[in-house]
């Protein structure tokens, strides 16, 4: 069974975002990873494209309920980023171009479990999905899943992000139907 409980299937790729869609031009855009000792690691988008990227194919479940089963992505992998990053910190704060944040665990960061995506069926990443580049940690509900990602701030303390701080649950795993906080 790969639909988790109380989600729906659909073939189409819905647009969900809270506010206006940014526009960030590649040769502005820079990804920032800032340590919990204040350590800053950059890359602009040409050092991104120069990295070993991997075409993962994962199921998408959004917390409103759909999922759409068996889509295809390139990215690099967040193990390949935080190689180099000196880091005891147990939680990351994801920041996006336009000011959305997320909160998640950092280990669920790791492991093969996620990407800084920059496409999606075999396209650039449109711009409605979070091109140039989105968070993708396809285990959790979708809203995890920062698009327009710029930076990750590792932090010793769990702090809620933009859905978390109005009431979706702190983790969300979809297999554990964790939509809200309480559930
Ligand atoms: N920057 C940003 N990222 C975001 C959002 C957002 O509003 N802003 N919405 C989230 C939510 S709730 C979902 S379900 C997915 C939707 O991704 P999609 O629009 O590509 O389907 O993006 C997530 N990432
Ligand atoms: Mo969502």
């Amino acid at each position: 069974m790969k639909l988790p409980p109380g989600q729906y299937l659909t073939e189409d790729f819905p647009v969900l975002t809270a506010g206006p869609t940014p526009r960030v031009p590649t040769d502005t855009w820079e990804f920032v990873v800032v340590t919990e000792a204040g350590e800053k690691h950059r890359w602009s988008w040409a050092e991104l494209m120069a990295l070993p990227s991997e075409q993962p194919t994962v199921d998408l479940h959004c917390v409103t309920k759909w999922s759409k089963l068996g889509t295809s992505w390139q990215g690099v992998s967040l193990d390949v980023l935080l190689d180099g990053v000196d880091t005891a910190a147990d939680y990351v704060m994801v920041h996006s171009y336009g000011g959305y944040t997320t909160n998640l665990p950092f280990e669920d960061l790791r492991n093969g479990q996620a990407w800084i995506a920059y496409r999606f069926d075999g396209e650039d990443l449109h711009p409605e999905h979070g091109g140039p580049a989105r968070l993708l940690v396809p285990h959790l509900y979708l809203w995890k899943s920062a698009k327009w990602v710029r930076g990750l701030r590792l932090t010793d303390e769990d702090e809620p992000g933009f859905w978390e701080s109005a009431g979706y649950h702190d983790y969300g795993d979809p297999w554990r139907e964790q939509r809200y906080q309480g559930d």
